[in-house]
């Protein structure tokens, strides 16, 4: 059939052509776009097959397995083939008996170090993909996680300790549930008329009961309570407010729980929520001398202090209680910022002379001098001392600064605040201006523990002498409980007008649940071994279960002397954060959080200690 009869556009009968098969260019080119359309329309259709991509690979692109599978047909006449089959096969068996190994070895982990594994390896992932010389989307570095020893810990021996164990459990969890159920979300329970409390501690952020809870769920290993929390956290814990906050709350409770909630469990949530609050509290330190202000505005960035702080002052232990924090939100994001200003502080005590070698509770940010001279160990000063010690310890005994200024001023505090009574009961006082005010706060009683904590340290003919220290206040707090009507101590005691280790003023008689008896009986316990210090706490919480205890949840109480409980209506956070979890420690064995690895913050949230040689894994304490 001749080419012609089939182009419609080819020669016509009245055109003069040398030949049929000559065409005018015009023609010509009319042909070339025909042919060329006919083409492309062939070609694109097999984009609108069905499964194109398969067809697609299958056609032009031609896999290694498509070619394996057509080369190992029983046709296959290739003499190459053979070999291939066996080395193909052989590759298969290899990567089935690795992935029966790898299942055999995932199966015997714990659900928890299977999940962590899991984590590691998509942060790996996400750091190889994310390929910026090991820094993450979220700007921080890449930090291998290694769970310190002991954050969780087992059933003790002893039945009768296994069962108060078991009690304060229990406890945790009627705390946990009311608070879950009446208040979630809010900063705080109100357990009597079963709702939310907020504090202005924490201007508008929130979830201050759920953060401060966080590692005592962990450790108690209520995990299904500890993920409903973590929950939350990512998806409802908001800095981004425009409100005024406690620079020193907010580190204590929300930075310090979440730094320990990540050093228990490894999740990330945790280390980039406490960096991204710990950079909000930065613009804090912008002052003349960069002592921080007490209150800061997270979204303006405006600082000031309290207004009653003498003279505008900051206040010794606010500014005096960020350095663990701090030091780990440098190790963890890679930001030297937050060390240098909390060593900055260091630098301006340093400089200034202290009052008898004390320091005053108050101090000017702007002039850099001390306000009122007020000292005390209690309300206002107290973590500032717990903190050069537990900086000292933290840093694996390496930052002797902090060293010398705890025993420097425990040496003060001894000569000048430490006193007894008639009867014998060693009290710490307050001093004002030289003047010794006879009286001791709830929240001096932490001392005992601080003391015994540091006694190992202690140049070596005062060891003993401090033991000696932390025994008798442990005794004279344990007397603050036991001369009361409901067996709780009141916020203050005083050793004057005949009366020892009671309460004289009304507005002295409260108890909100605070930690500061059981944790000096914690550190007590692990430091002697004495019996007593169990008997005591078991005390505690038969005195919480009987008169704190309510439908919604535990209660503080407006006057411990009263025959029967007037409550407060509130539960506070740090009832859960550090309360109950000094009891549960308390009846746990020596090896949960232990002393050598682990230091805990002011709010009871354990931090690990960083190894002076393993500088590049910051949270390995192994
Ligand atoms: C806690 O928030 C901390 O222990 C702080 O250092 C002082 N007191 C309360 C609990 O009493």
């Amino acid at each position: 059939m001749p080419v012609a009869t089939l182009l419609p556009f080819t020669a016509t009968p009245n055109r003069k052509s040398a030949s049929p098969t000559s065409f005018r260019l015009t023609e010509k080119f009319i042909l070339l776009l025909v042919f060329s359309a006919f083409i492309t329309l062939c070609f694109g259709a097999i984009f609108f097959l069905p499964d194109s991509s398969k067809l697609l690979s299958g056609v032009f692109f031609h896999s290694s397995a498509v070619e394996t599978n057509t080369r190992t047909g029983p046709d296959g006449g290739d003499s190459g083939s053979a070999g291939n089959d066996e080395r193909v096969l052989a590759k298969i068996r290899k990567d089935h008996e690795k992935a029966l190994l790898e299942a055999k070895d995932t199966l015997q982990k714990r659900p928890d170090e299977i999940k962590q594994d899991i984590l590691n390896d998509k942060e790996k992932v996400a750091v190889d993909s994310a390929g910026q010389g090991g820094k993450q989307v979220n700007n921080l570095p890449f930090v291998e996680y290694h769970r310190p020893p002991g954050a969780t810990g087992h059933e003790p021996l002893d039945p009768e300790t296994r069962d108060r164990r078991t009690k304060v459990r229990e406890m945790m969890k009627h705390a946990w549930d009311s608070y879950r159920r009446f208040a979630w979300g809010s900063n705080e329970l109100r357990p009597v008329s079963k709702q939310g409390h907020s504090s202005n501690l924490f201007g508008s952020i929130k979830g201050a009961t759920i953060v401060d809870a966080l590692d005592t769920l962990y450790i108690m290993e209520m995990f299904e309570e500890f993920d409903v929390a973590t929950e939350w956290v990512e998806k409802n814990l908001d800095f981004n407010v425009n409100a005024e906050v406690s620079v020193f709350e907010v580190n204590i409770r929300f930075v310090g729980g979440l730094l320990s909630a990540y050093y228990l469990s490894g999740k990330e949530v945790f280390r980039r929520k406490a960096v991204e609050l710990g950079e909000k509290l930065l613009p804090a330190f912008k002052t003349p001398t960069g002592i921080p202000w007490a209150l800061l505005n997270l979204k303006s960035g405006i600082g000031r202090n309290w207004p009653w702080a003498s003279g505008g002052s900051s206040i010794l232990a606010e500014y005096g209680t960020l350095h663990l924090e701090f030091m780990h939100l440098s190790k963890l994001s890679g930001n030297p910022e937050f060390a240098q200003k909390v060593m900055n502080i260091r630098k301006v005590l340093n400089r200034l002379d202290k009052p008898q070698g004390l320091y005053p509770n108050y101090l000017n940010p702007n002039s850099g001098q001390w306000g009122q001279h007020h000292v005390s160990v209690g309300g206002l000063g107290d973590s500032f001392y717990e903190y050069l010690l537990k900086a000292w310890l933290m840093s694996d005994k390496t930052d002797e600064e902090g060293k010398k200024m705890y025993y420097d001023a425990l040496q003060a505090i001894e000569t000048n605040l430490m006193r007894k009574s008639s009867n014998g009961l060693t009290y710490i006082a307050e001093w004002k201006g030289g003047l010794l005010e006879h009286k001791m706060g709830h929240l001096t009683c932490f001392a005992g523990g601080m003391i015994a904590l540091g006694a190992d340290g202690a140049p070596s003919d005062k060891t003993g002498h401090q033991m000696e220290q932390a025994a008798e206040i442990a005794r004279t707090c344990h007397e603050s409980y036991a001369r009361t009507a409901l067996k709780l101590g009141p916020e203050a005691f005083r050793f004057d007008g005949g009366v020892e280790a009671i309460a004289t003023r009304q507005n002295e008689k409260y108890f909100i649940l605070r930690p500061e008896v059981i944790e000096t009986y914690m550190y007590m316990w692990r430091f002697t071994h004495d019996p007593k210090y169990r008997e005591w706490g078991w005390e505690a919480v038969q005195a919480l279960e009987q008169h704190c205890k309510v439908e919604g949840g535990y209660s503080g109480i407006r006057d411990v002397y009263a025959s029967t409980p007037n409550h407060d209506d509130v539960q506070q956070s740090f009832y859960l954060a550090e309360t109950l979890k000094y009891l549960y420690l308390l009846f746990s064995d020596d090896d949960h959080l232990p002393f050598d690895h682990w230091v805990f913050n002011t709010e009871a949230h354990p931090l690990p200690v960083i190894r002076k040689d393993k500088t590049d894994r910051p949270n390995e304490v192994e």
